[in-house]
């Protein structure tokens, strides 16, 4: 029922009402109280009406307000807040998971889980180092990764193809959503691939740069001194390309969920800069947007992998530099309890 519709029926009620009290005897009342009377129940009836309308008005405002919040919290739940997300410029985010899909057909999945109920459960052991030698480590493991930085320059030096292969294998020792392992590393050495992978990313890049990322964007980066050149696409020896499998497909071609999925890869990523650090090569993590589909198709990888990170690996260029960014200190990254 609309505002007027309910303040026409109040007024139609409260016009019966004030029939009914002018067929009041007069006698009851004088004829100037009568007429007192009927004016309060006028302006009762008038201010009910009011508040009504009043109330219907704020209800339907409230109902609004909380629709639209519930839209944009299931929209933005995984995005950065503030400024230009990637969610908001990156055509290629939705991951195509099970839960991601509005249309979900059920005869697509699996409902087998990806292990057997019965996996054997074995003792576990770990060196036990002592106090003196975890203090020691930790300072040699802190040092050795804080000299880590995402670097553009890479040299063409080639790179042992099993060292590569290890780093990716220390990756895949990441723990991830029950146990799914959904990634699928990538790396590409051979010259004319590198190259397409290039031009694809620029082509993107430069859109993403002069019109994507918007002004605020584009100006954080400025100290960084990056743009839509990526020379270190054709330079490094290797580029991993990592995707984050969204679903597994079992044999029959059956779907199976990969439970968070994004965040296994990306805690696989970390391990894999971390080994890459270990062995003095260097990498920089680089997100290009809107490259996705046609960096998948390049590299014929199926529609369940949707890239994550693309990292150029080699030495440092001879002449490598570095913005000179200063860390957060201890004090403003932990917090004890
Ligand atoms: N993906 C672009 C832009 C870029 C975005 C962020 I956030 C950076 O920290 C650096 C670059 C690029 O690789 O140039």
């Amino acid at each position: 029922m609309s505002n007027k519709q309910i303040a026409s029926s109040f007024c139609q009620h409260s016009c019966r009402s004030v029939a009914v009290t002018s067929f009041r005897p007069k006698f009851v009342f004088g004829a100037a109280k009568w007429s007192r009377v009927r004016m309060r129940v006028h302006a009762v009836m008038l201010a009910m009406s009011l508040l009504t309308s009043l109330l219907v008005s704020l209800l339907c405002l409230l109902t609004g307000f909380l629709a639209l919040r519930s839209r944009r919290s299931a929209d933005t739940a995984d995005e950065p807040r503030g400024g230009q997300s990637r969610a908001r410029v990156d055509r290629d985010r939705s991951d195509g998971g099970r839960h991601g899909t509005k249309h979900d057909d059920a005869s697509e999945w699996t409902d087998v889980s990806a292990h057997d109920d019965d996996v054997e459960h074995v003792p576990f052991g770990l060196e036990r180092h002592d106090e003196e030698q975890m203090r020691r480590r930790s300072e040699s493991f802190y040092a050795l990764m804080n000299r880590r930085r995402s670097v553009r320059f890479i040299s063409p030096e080639p790179v042992p193809r099993d060292v590569i292969e290890n780093v990716v294998r220390t990756a895949g020792t990441a723990p991830s959503g029950a146990h799914t392992q959904p990634w699928t590393f990538v790396a590409v050495s051979d010259p004319d691939t590198k190259h397409r992978i290039r031009l694809i990313v620029e082509e993107e890049e430069e859109v993403n740069y002069r019109q994507r990322m918007g002004d605020k964007w584009v100006g954080d980066l400025a100290p960084i001194r990056t743009n839509w050149i990526k020379e270190y696409l054709d330079a490094a020896p290797y580029l991993i390309l990592v995707f984050k499998q969204v679903y597994g497909i079992l044999p029959g071609n059956k779907k199976m969920t990969h439970y968070y999925n994004e965040i296994s890869v990306s805690i696989a990523c970390g391990v894999l800069l971390a080994a890459l650090q270990n062995v003095g090569l260097v990498t920089v993590t680089s997100t290009p947007l809107n490259c996705g589909p046609r960096l998948r198709q390049l590299l014929q990888r199926p529609h369940n992998e949707k890239l994550l990170v693309l990292l150029p690996v080699g030495y440092p260029a001879k002449d490598a530099t570095v913005p000179d960014l200063k860390r957060k200190p201890l004090r403003d990254i932990l917090v004890h309890v």
